[in-house]
């Protein structure tokens, strides 16, 4: 049954890997599904027929034959579930791997979305420069915490997993800030899954609709 996700036609971060459609990308990647993609504008994301596959207007949803998903967590999580590759067998294992998703999207990506908020949607506001300490804080905190759980280890828990992918996706938004070299093993975790070769297929194609459409538009 053909996948088809949706993705930014022209994505605000100019096709370096941050739109979340890079996660779904990935996990088809690792599990070696292929899959289609439909590009949105701003505009169309809004409008009826993409608010009927997601109702908050945005990217990415997932259709495959009946099946509608929206919410990177649940499609990557529905993805792992079907196919070999990003969750394990053992059931608590498996069950370890899921809290990690749940951690990454719930516990570390919000201090994180928080700071790119304050530093992009926020920076005219005047308490902007009082606020951003206590913004960079919080994220601060969350590293450190992963930071000594993740110890020496490759992966949060044994082979790398769904909760992995999820992870490394939610601390890239950190690099340009510099936080995430404040922890070296992060630093370290997070190259190892751009390392991945999935993640570079990943992250390639999502470069390539920027590139075509710079070249539409020259
Ligand atoms: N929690 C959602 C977040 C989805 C999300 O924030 N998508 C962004 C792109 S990465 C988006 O569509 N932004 C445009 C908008 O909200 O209008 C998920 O993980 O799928």
């Amino acid at each position: 049954m053909t996948i088809t996700i949706t993705a930014f036609e022209a994505s605000p971060d100019r096709g370096r890997g941050l739109a979340r459609d890079a996660r779904v990308r990935w996990a088809l990647e690792e599990v070696g599904q292929p899959y289609e993609v439909r590009l949105v504008s701003f505009r169309a994301m809004k409008e009826p027929a993409h608010l009927a596959l997601h109702p908050f207007g945005q990217i990415p949803t997932y259709e495959e034959g009946d099946l509608a998903l929206f919410e990177t967590g649940a499609i990557v999580f529905h993805i792992a579930e079907r196919h070999r590759g990003l969750l394990p067998h053992e059931p608590y294992a498996r069950a370890r791997a899921i809290t990690w998703m749940f951690a990454a999207a719930n516990t570390v990506e919000p201090p994180i979305l928080e700071l790119a908020n304050a530093k992009i949607l926020e920076s005219d506001k005047p308490w902007s420069k009082e606020r951003l300490p206590l913004v960079v804080d919080r994220v601060r905190d969350r590293l450190k915490q992963l930071s000594a759980r993740l110890g020496d280890a490759e992966w949060l828990d044994g082979a790398f997993s769904a909760g992995d992918l999820m992870m490394v996706h939610a601390l890239l938004r950190l690099k340009a800030s510099g936080l995430l070299d404040e922890y070296p093993n992060l630093a370290a975790y997070v190259a190892r899954g751009e390392a991945r070769p999935a993640y570079k297929r990943a992250f390639d194609a999502q470069l390539a609709v920027y590139k075509a459409d710079l070249g539409a538009a020259g």
